[in-house]
């Protein structure tokens, strides 16, 4: 497969703005797409934020298989006390509670806890549900506290409740992508624009991992009763149940897989996960 090369723009520049905000916080509330846990996260997280409170929210799990979300949780949890997983879906607000009682359980103990509210900054890479966490959360109230007189250009920090303050703006992170696996994953889900050559072979690679992990799905999707030998062939009669053809009758293959894809993004196929604990790594053979 073709390489995809990501230009990390103003890079350092976004590094140091994060690790100067995130100086100002107790808590740093990361959050993640559930289906890719590994994937839509950023390892440089880890020296931006030191050993700092971290709430790792596993977002969008009303679109994750919700047994490997757990699977997921489990981990998160075995990596130590500072951090600790919640899965929640900010476009439904199921589990958004989780998000304020998370910073809450992270904070137990620190000293100002008695005397003011908890202070937390979201960070994500694009596409995550970093504005509608923020929106979800904050709901009608506005931006209260934190704009200093004189400096225009502060972040403002919006009351989520009485114990809870976060910022209104999100610390954008970049996606990993000197790992082209990881970005296949994210241009799968839709998450990196669709302007890659390759998202046709991205498509027959998530076509495959659903009829592997997923089978009845698809199945029932497409009206298929035997899986065939071959993927090309599933495509094949994808596109045949489903009127994919070109002028002449024969089956429009980039139609058919087409229309898997935007099934897959759409949630026509149901729940899914697209990396488990421990098997997070070679999801396209490179
Ligand atoms: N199904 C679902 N979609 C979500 C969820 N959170 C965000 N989205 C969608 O994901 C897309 C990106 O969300 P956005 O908040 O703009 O992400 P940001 O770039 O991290 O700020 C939007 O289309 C949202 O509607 C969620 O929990 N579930
Ligand atoms: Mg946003």
């Amino acid at each position: 497969m073709k390489l995809i090369q990501w230009y990390p723009g103003h890079m350092h520049k976004t590094q140091r703005l994060i690790k100067e905000n995130l100086k100002k916080v107790d808590v740093i509330i990361e959050i993640l797409d559930a289906r890719i846990p590994v994937s839509s996260s950023n390892p440089i997280i880890d020296d931006l934020t030191g050993d700092k409170p971290r709430l790792v929210v596993l977002n969008k799990s009303d679109l994750a298989d919700a047994k490997v979300t757990e699977l997921w949780k489990k981990y998160y949890l075995s990596l130590g006390e500072n951090r600790l997983p919640v899965a929640v879906s900010s476009k439904t607000r199921d589990n958004l509670n989780a998000i304020i009682k998370g910073c809450k359980t992270l904070s137990v103990g620190a000293k100002w806890l008695e005397r003011r509210p908890i202070r937390a900054m979201i960070v994500g890479i694009p596409n995550v549900g970093k504005s509608t966490v923020i929106n979800a959360l904050a709901g009608k109230k506005k931006a209260a506290v934190g704009n200093k007189p004189g400096v225009t250009k502060e972040m403002q920090r919006l009351n989520v409740s009485d114990s809870l303050q976060i910022y209104d703006t999100p610390g954008i992170l970049w996606p990993k992508f000197e790992d082209q696996d990881i970005g296949f994953k994210l241009a799968l889900l839709g998450s990196i624009k669709d302007t890659i050559l390759v998202l046709d072979e991205i498509s027959i690679r998530g076509l495959e991992y659903m009829v592997q992990k997923y089978p009845e799905r698809i199945k029932e999707r497409y009206n298929i009763e035997e899986f065939p030998n071959e993927t090309i062939q599933l495509i094949e009669m994808i596109g045949k149940k489903r009127g994919c053809l070109v002028s002449g009758g024969g089956i429009d293959y980039e139609k058919a897989i087409n229309l898997f894809l935007l099934d897959l993004r759409g949630g026509k196929l149901g729940t899914f996960s697209l990396e488990l604990p421990g098997e997070e790594r070679g999801f396209f053979s490179i």
